[in-house]
């Protein structure tokens, strides 16, 4: 039976990305790998298609060009649906999400509607990122758990499982946002709805490798997204 499937958007990743795959691979865990590139220049998608043609368990979406997270992760979730996996689990491609952490989330899956990832709650943190974009980040954390509601200690975090029971329940076409804030949207989502959300300590590390792809634009998304989720309420 399918189980578990990763959703790993990639622009620009091709240092990373395929250490990622070989970790994953190892750990004993029932998991296939789905990549959404978007025709990174860096050959990234070329990369990962020449570990599709060996690896069985890994798979590649290519899109023509930059087209965002959230698109990314839409299309993700529609591939795990049609295919009949049971859940699909989020993550970054620059190694900053530990793939040893997947047991936990999965173990977590068979109480849980939606499972988090969180870098603020207790046991879990940050690497090495400097002060400025730390407080950034809970400020943001903040900003949301306050306008919206939501009992969660790191609603922008983005390592996060789905059941894709609830997903295919869920009204995904109101999810319009494309960053940090598609994260948001998501779990505010799943709470309104009554599905059972649950958070988990992650230590998320900081990019060693491969260009960061935030943005001014990003930010802005994040701060008048989250009036959105509060209007509509
Ligand atoms: N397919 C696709 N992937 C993207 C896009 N933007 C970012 N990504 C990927 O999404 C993941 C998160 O992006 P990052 O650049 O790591 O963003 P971040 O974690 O906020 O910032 P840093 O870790 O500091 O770089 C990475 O795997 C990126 O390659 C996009 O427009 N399309
Ligand atoms: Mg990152």
């Amino acid at each position: 039976m399918k189980t578990n499937l990763l959703l790993i958007p990639t622009y620009n990743e091709r240092e990373t990305a395929p250490v990622l795959v070989e970790k994953v691979l190892n750990l004993d865990i029932k998991t296939d790998l789905l990549f959404i590139d978007d025709g990174s220049p860096d050959g990234t998608g070329e990369l990962l298609d020449q570990i599709a043609a060996r690896e069985p368990r890994v798979q590649v979406i290519h899109r023509a060009e930059k087209s965002g997270l959230g698109s990314a992760y839409q299309e993700g979730f529609a591939r795990s649906l049609d295919e009949g996996y049971q859940n699909s689990i989020c993550m970054d491609a620059d190694l900053s999400h530990n793939p040893e952490d997947l047991p936990r989330f999965i173990e977590a899956m068979e109480q849980n509607d939606l499972v988090c990832g969180s870098r603020y709650m207790k046991d879990g943190g940050i690497i090495n990122w400097p002060l400025p974009r730390l407080l950034l980040s809970k400020a943001a954390a903040g900003y949301a758990r306050l306008l919206t509601r939501m009992p969660f200690t790191d609603p922008t975090g983005g390592f996060n499982a789905y059941r894709n029971e609830m997903l295919a329940k869920l009204p995904l076409k109101e999810v319009s946002s494309q960053g940090y804030s598609f994260q948001i949207e998501m779990k505010h989502l799943a709470w309104k709805q009554g599905y059972k959300v649950d958070e988990i300590p992650i230590l998320f590390t900081e990019r060693r490798k491969g260009k960061s792809k935030m943005s001014a634009g990003i930010i802005h998304e994040a701060l008048w997204i989250v009036w959105k989720l509060v209007l509509k309420r």
